[in-house]
């Protein structure tokens, strides 16, 4: 009887701990707010702040291990499926959640890794005034940024790690002409989460290396600032079709239809409930996109959430009229051409001189490294922009990627970085 009743105690208690150590937030029935979530580097000083003490906190109380531990779990059935962008977007907004347990008004923002696509080592992100930069060469743990010596305890005890793909850089990342490029070819759902999963999105995972090329990456808060890009990018897509906000189209990981009705993998609700992020439990739109339209009557989810709240047919909430209506799309920086294939100086100046100039060896291997004849140009001699390596195989298979379709988003990310290169010479020579 005392065993029964020990046992019966262990369960509560482990319950309780795991409930506590890893919290579940419900989607609120209707927005109260709606709020914006923008780029990081363009948070004031205090917000920036602000938004790492959350995160600080969120690790101290070892949620970090709880999104590794879950993400991991379910790797499978979320990834290599159109699961992917739907499953990805709802377990955003449970991160967003549990900020806002600690700071009601805290607000996700993302990681534009485009805006440095050729340069990643000088993006202030992945510099120690953000996120930090790459493991230390002994044990690739992370030592500068808000990350510094942070410890996981998924899948085993020790330290957050990265380890850039070459060294003492990451490689180049997808500029955000390529990705709009997809956005254009492709015209379904299937087509659009297979293009971007096996380019754009596999690419920063495998350049940060470390935790973050695993499938507990999410024990790296990073991890989130990518995936909200990538969730900005399928909102971005969805925006040019308002049936995009109504319908998903392809298959599960079982090999099943996905419709709205499709139950996503830990929680449960439906596809559909994801398909509009100004709606009820949600409540976000990007910065720089326009608003999405006000429908959630697609998911059976939503309705029964907001019925049960008020008794009333669910209307997504209209956001503050400050947000724009119009995409205001920002110019991306024109980055000084300079030599050294964007290899920059200071950013890995703590790396030992031979592994940087390995990484520089292996980052122009198979480049063409086409410096323009002086000739050509009285004025100066430029070095073009290097497309992303082509994603090993090997690496690939491992992580259940598409070999054939990174093959094919290779080629295309190739093919734009040559008109990129080919434009720039043409304005040298315009100039000169
Ligand atoms: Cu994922």
């Amino acid at each position: 009887m005392l065993r029964y009743i020990c046992v019966a105690i262990i369960v509560i208690v482990g319950e309780v701990i795991a409930r506590t150590t890893f919290p579940m937030p419900r989607l609120a029935p209707a927005c109260t707010t709606t709020t914006v979530r923008r780029d990081i580097v363009t948070l004031s000083p205090t917000e920036q702040q602000r938004f790492f003490r959350v995160v600080r906190e969120m690790h101290r109380r070892g949620w970090m291990d709880g999104f590794g531990s879950m993400h991991d779990h379910i790797a499978h059935q979320v990834h290599g499926s159109e699961q992917f962008f739907a499953w990805h977007r709802r377990f955003l907004r449970h991160f967003e959640a549990l900020m806002q347990e600690i700071d009601p008004d805290a607000v996700l923002p993302y990681w534009n890794w485009a805006t440095y696509w050729q340069n990643p080592y000088a993006d202030p992100v992945l510099s120690s005034a953000f996120f930090g930069g790459n493991g230390r060469p002994t044990d690739n743990c992370v030592m500068d940024g808000a990350e510094a010596r942070w410890g996981r305890n998924y899948p085993t005890r020790s330290c957050l790690t990265r380890k850039f793909r070459y060294g003492a850089g990451t490689g180049s990342f997808w500029p955000m002409r390529a990705v709009r490029d997809i956005m254009t070819s492709a015209k379904t759902h299937a087509q659009f989460r297979s293009r971007i999963e096996n380019g754009a999105h596999g690419i920063v995972h495998l350049g940060l290396g470390g935790d973050f090329e695993t499938m507990w990456a999410p024990v790296d808060v990073l991890f989130f600032l990518h995936h909200a890009m990538i969730d900005k990018i399928w909102a971005e897509w969805q925006s040019r079709d308002p049936q995009r906000f109504e319908r998903v189209d392809g298959y599960d990981s079982a090999r099943q239809a996905l419709t709205v009705d499709s139950a996503m993998p830990f929680y449960g609700e439906d596809v559909g409930s994801t398909l509009v992020t100004n709606g009820p439990g949600y409540c976000y739109v990007y910065d720089d996109l326009p608003m999405p339209p006000a429908i959630v009557k697609k998911s059976k989810f939503l309705m029964a959430l907001t019925k049960a709240a008020n008794g009333t047919a669910p209307v997504a909430d209209r956001a503050p009229n400050q947000i724009p209506e119009e995409p205001q799309l920002r110019q991306e920086p024109q980055l000084s051409p300079q030599p050294g294939v964007g290899l920059d100086d200071d950013a890995v100046a703590d790396t030992d001189t031979d592994s940087k100039e390995a990484a520089v060896q292996l980052y122009i291997k198979g480049h063409r490294l086409a410096a323009i004849d002086a000739q050509a140009s009285a004025k100066a001699r430029i070095v073009d922009f290097v497309a992303p390596q082509p994603m090993d195989a090997s690496w690939l298979k491992q992580r259940n990627y598409d070999v054939g379709e990174a093959a094919r988003m290779q080629k295309l990310v190739d093919d734009v970085v040559d008109k990129i290169n080919a434009e720039r010479r043409q304005g040298l020579d315009a100039d000169a």
